[in-house]
């Protein structure tokens, strides 16, 4: 199903969205990955733009997997070089995406694996959760991992950071391809979901 993926459109402001049926919504901080990482899912190299400068991605980029039924990759969070009318910008936009846009949806959180989760997508979490908003957590560059340290360990202890179930935390690296099933099926079977 996700090998299927095409881009559907880009957007600066939500409200300018159609309504999906069902939606999945990739968000982290910049250069985590999220576009490495939708490549990786889709099995596709250049259906998401990948870039080495963080901050690149200032839209919110569109993909659809089926009628109605989306991938949606948020800008990044954290890039230092932005202004405070940009972060204001950025927070109104998350806001239409996530709260006002009725779709079903979940939303993965990327962090990397290596460097932990910080303090942005500590709030992003308290944030959907205050909005009743379901999150997942996807570790990234796991290949930066030192050898040894399992994928068990890397779930067991984001799962403990976020106070969520280890199930619902994916231990990927999008440059080695790896630990892609699990995660594919997850989302595979939330847009499959019928209601
Ligand atoms: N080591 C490693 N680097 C990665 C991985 N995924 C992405 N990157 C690199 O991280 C940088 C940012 O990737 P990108 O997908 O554009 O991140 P985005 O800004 O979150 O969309 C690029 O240089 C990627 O090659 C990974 O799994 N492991
Ligand atoms: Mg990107």
């Amino acid at each position: 199903m996700l090998e299927k993926a095409v881009f559907f459109r880009g957007a600066s402001k939500a409200d300018s969205l159609p309504q999906s049926v069902v939606e999945i919504v990739l968000s982290g901080r910049s250069n985590v990955g999220k576009s490495s990482v939708i490549n990786a899912l889709c099995s596709q190299k250049n259906l998401a733009r990948t870039s080495k400068t963080p901050g690149r991605t200032r839209s919110i980029n569109v993909y659809s997997v089926a009628m109605r039924k989306w991938i949606i990759d948020l800008p990044g969070y954290g890039f230092a070089r932005v202004s405070r009318q940009e972060k204001d910008l950025w927070n109104k936009m998350i806001e239409e995406c996530i709260i006002q846009r009725k779709s079903k949806k979940v939303v993965y959180i990327i962090v990397d694996a290596f460097v932990g989760p910080t303090e942005l997508d500590f709030d992003m979490a308290h944030w959907l959760s205050d909005y009743s908003v379901p999150f997942k957590i996807v570790a990234n560059k796991c290949d930066k991992m030192p050898k040894g340290i399992t994928e068990d360990e890397i779930q067991i202890k984001a799962a403990e950071c976020f106070g969520i179930d280890k199930v619902n935390v994916f231990a990927v690296s999008a440059k080695k391809d790896n630990g892609f099933g699990k995660l594919r099926i997850d989302i595979v079977k939330f847009l499959s979901c019928k209601d």
